[in-house]
């Protein structure tokens, strides 16, 4: 048996092995965790226990750094920012720890010293599937940006037990599975059960006059339960500061109802307790809010009440004026998620803390800042005024005093039309009643931003126009980034040593330092470089397909790749055409020339969505054939990956040729798949959408295959009377390929299948999938032409990484700090 050494004041050398980062250290940590913690020696531990241990001796080292973070912020007692967002999707801890760390290698020759690949316990961790796509995936990025860039900043949000489901494929559809990334345990998280909150719902509230003649309110829940603290450290790169992710788990406030147990009611007495406790249960799998689930409003206050006092609790410490607040903490918004937070200041500052509505309103002002995310109206979340008043009374009462305040500004502002006030108001006056929550956010901010140029344009001039008319001051671009430390170093190792090895490691920091890449592109030496890190992707890609998919795909094909929420304004179907469209034309003529590729979708769709669900099918249903018909074999295939997530992301980003970012103009908020993709070599096909201009921008017109209608020509095509009809029966090919799913030749012969999307595509087509086909075969066309010409492919593919610096979200977290929060960089000494 391999004998465990007690940790505690053992040394190595100089070093403590609770937290030297050598070789040494970390083997002999790594064999006391598997034994103190796990309770497992070496020739009998599972390789969970293996993970797990190693786990314990990576958080170890994370938390001696937290540490020294806390002790640096009391003496500091920094201005420090406040992220709610409902949701986060972290990715794997294991590797990304390792890396921020620098102790890849250390760790790896320590395990590799004991029998054990570093790489099977990298891959053995399952990830916290907490959020649904880009939404929570920013959120992830923006900590290690935060945590990086040293400023002072604490994530909170909701630890649900089962996160998004997992998407299992069965006979080509869509099937949802319980995501239970809890089964054995999270190692990453410290439970905090004495950072506990009360939440209070439903019941009524009560005015009163208080001892000193004061009008007051109060609010007598007919619930109450608690809020438990869970934190995961998150440590920056190359830096000591470990920020906090602070999720909210619930448990009932009294384990169970000792009154009613007492009576004989044993059942009864449970019942409360297990109901409270399922509000923190599960993620929503919608990717866009739906209206009106009690749960949903549910969670949203939950967190951000527990939230909001964790702040006043934290404030308290640090001996300011509760009148300063606002100086301490900059809070943001991710998307309308945690707007019910404007009411929630305000009721725990003027019932709470017995502050003066003005006074409160000033703080509460001061203190938001809100993020939209989407245009798509649907998605704008309101909440029926008999649904909210039977959870959260007070604050209705609260929102209803905001908006009559906010409503008299308004009417003087606009004395002789009755419009504004009716379409500002936080009330949709309509029957039922709606509280509009990102009206709310507006009214309670002093910041708004979109997540693009473009997008943030469309703001001000379609969804939030009165708002902009009203306030223009307040309105701001942030235009979304991504972590280069995830989707670079740790994803794609191989790209960035070669990069390292070119141009020095300053990239890592500072991701317009690759720039200097620009003098590289066409020396052949390097391109021939350049391909060989691709390849190897493409062949570790080509191998999960394999495991996943059962497919076997070629190596030298074009990988092209969509892979992202399976949603009808993403146009997934219109990708779908274009294979379509290639298939029939080598049927047709056996002999063509074209380019071999091979079509890699991958995204959930909501389960409730029954169209994106049948675009699954779709994909599914043409790969099917087209992978088996011999007279295309070896220049065309479809595969499906099931169940993306970040962990399959980071073998996707990396293999791809070509990044498919085909949105209808107008409707990609920002998309920040288009960004991992770029970074890591892939051109892009899109449209003019979110953030697509801006890359094309950055990487050069020339390095971009653009095509389609812009946002300005889809609104006017869609206000003259669009008729999708007219145009199928215009385009022969088009035609063509419609028909040749109409007629089941993907189904078995089954016409009934994909009628819905057909009737759908050729009668009404909101998205204008018709409109741009056109053009977007065209354009598919250049693409394979280009791909033709290697060295010129090359080129491009190298400029595309050389000038996406300002994609990272360091840069974006950099104008957040400057503009909205007035945050400036702590470091910490260890
Ligand atoms: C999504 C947008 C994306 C954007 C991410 C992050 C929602 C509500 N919105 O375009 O659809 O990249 O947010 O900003 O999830």
């Amino acid at each position: 048996m391999t004998e465990p050494r007690r940790a505690i004041n053992q040394d190595v050398g100089n070093e403590s092995i609770r937290t030297g980062l050598s070789e040494e250290s970390i083997r002999l940590a790594f064999l006391d965790n598997l034994f103190y913690v796990q309770g497992r020696f070496l020739e009998v531990a599972s390789l969970n226990d293996k993970f797990k241990a190693l786990a314990y001796t990576v958080r170890d080292r994370l938390l001696h750094r937290w540490v020294s973070t806390i002790h640096t912020y009391q003496q500091v007692n920094p201005r420090t920012v406040c992220y709610l967002s409902a949701e986060y999707l972290p990715g794997p801890f294991l590797g990304n720890n390792l890396l921020t760390l620098g102790i890849v290698d250390s760790t790896r020759r320590a395990l590799a010293g004991l029998g054990i690949n570093l790489d099977d316990l990298i891959e053995h961790e399952e990830e916290p599937g907490l959020g649904n796509g880009g939404l929570g995936r920013l959120a992830a990025c923006f900590m290690d940006s935060l945590a990086t860039l040293q400023i002072p900043a604490i994530s909170y949000g909701i630890r649900y037990e089962f996160g998004i489901f997992n998407q299992v494929i069965k006979d080509g559809s869509q099937i949802e599975t319980t995501d239970k990334w809890l089964r054995y345990g999270n190692p990453w998280e410290v439970r905090r059960p004495s950072i506990a909150y009360n939440v209070k719902l439903g019941g009524y509230t009560e005015q009163y006059t208080d001892d000193q003649g004061h009008f007051r309110v109060r609010w007598l829940p007919n619930e109450t339960f608690h809020g438990v603290a869970i934190d995961t450290p998150i440590l920056g790169y190359g830096v000591n500061t470990v920020n906090l992710l602070r999720l909210w788990t619930t448990e009932a406030a009294e384990a169970f109802d000792f009154h009613t147990f007492n009576r004989g009611d044993y059942e009864g007495a449970v019942v409360r307790s297990v109901r409270s406790s399922t509000i923190s249960k599960v993620l929503y799998p919608n990717d866009e809010p739906e209206i009106g689930k009690r749960l949903r409003l549910l969670q949203q206050y939950f967190f951000v009440t527990c939230s909001l006092q964790d702040m006043l609790r934290i404030h308290r410490t640090t001996g300011m004026s509760l009148e300063r607040f606002h100086e301490k903490f900059s809070i943001q918004l991710n998307d309308t998620h945690p707007a019910i937070a404007v009411a929630e200041l305000m009721r725990l500052l003027v019932d709470e803390q017995h502050m003066e509505w003005d006074a409160a309103w000033h703080i509460t002002q001061s203190t938001f800042a809100y993020t939209n995310h989407t245009l798509m109206p649907e998605a704008l979340e309101k909440w029926s005024v008999p649904l909210f008043r039977s959870l959260l009374p007070r604050h209705l009462e609260i929102i209803y005093e905001i908006n009559a305040r906010f409503l008299d500004e308004v009417r003087l502002r606009y004395p002789f039309e009755s419009g504004h006030a009716e379409r500002l108001s936080i009330i949709d006056e309509t029957d039922p009643r709606y509280v509009r929550m990102a009206h709310l956010a507006c009214v309670g901010s002093f910041a708004i931003n979109g997540v693009a140029e473009l997008h943030s344009r469309l703001l001000m001039e379609t969804v939030l126009r009165d708002f902009y008319d009203l306030w223009p001051a307040k309105f701001q671009n942030k235009t979304n980034g991504v972590t280069p430390r995830h989707f670079m170093m740790l994803s794609n190792p191989g790209l960035a040593s070669l990069l390292t090895e070119t141009i020095g490691s300053d990239w890592k920091n500072d991701l317009s330092n690759l720039r200097a890449l620009e003098q590289h592109a066409d020396d052949p030496t390097f391109q021939e470089c350049w391909r060989r890190v691709k390849r190897e992707r493409k062949k570790a890609l080509a191998s999960t397909i394999a495991k996943l998919c059962s497919v076997s795909i070629e190596l030298d094909s074009l990988y092209d790749v969509q892979a992202k929420r399976i949603h009808e304004y993403k146009r997934q179907h219109l990708n779908v055409l274009h294979i379509v469209t290639l298939y029939e034309r080598i049927k047709l003529n056996p002999g063509i020339e074209i380019t071999p590729r091979t079509f890699i979708f991958g995204g959930k769709a909501a389960p409730g969505y029954a169209m994106a669900k049948l675009m699954i099918q779709l994909v599914n249903a043409v790969g099917d054939v087209v992978n088996r018909d011999h007279d295309v074999a070896g220049r065309l295939k479809v595969v499906f990956l099931p169940n993306f997530s970040v962990k399959l992301g980071y073998g996707v980003y990396p293999a791809a040729d070509l990044s498919q970012q085909i949105s209808t103009a107008g409707k990609e908020a920002s998309g920040t798949g288009n960004m991992k993709f770029s970074m890591n070599g892939a051109l892009t096909i899109g449209t003019l959408d979110g953030a697509n201009v801006e890359i094309r921008e950055e990487v050069g017109a020339e390095n971009f295959f653009l095509f389609g209608l812009n946002a300005e020509e889809v609104s006017r095509t869609l206000s003259e009377g669009y008729r999708p009809w007219e145009i199928y029966n215009g385009n022969p090919e088009l035609k063509s390929v419609i028909d040749l799913i109409g007629c089941g030749f993907f189904s078995h012969g089954d016409r009934g299948v994909f009628q819905p999307l057909i009737d759908n595509l050729t009668r009404n087509d909101p998205y204008l999938v018709l409109a741009d086909y056109a053009a977007y075969i065209a354009c598919q066309d250049l693409v394979s032409a280009a791909y033709r010409d290697t060295a010129h492919w090359t080129r491009m593919s190298i400029l595309n990484v050389a000038r996406m610096g300002k994609f990272s979200s360091d840069r974006t977290i950099a104008e957040y700090c400057r503009d909205i929060w007035r945050a400036t960089p702590t470091p910490v000494e260890l």
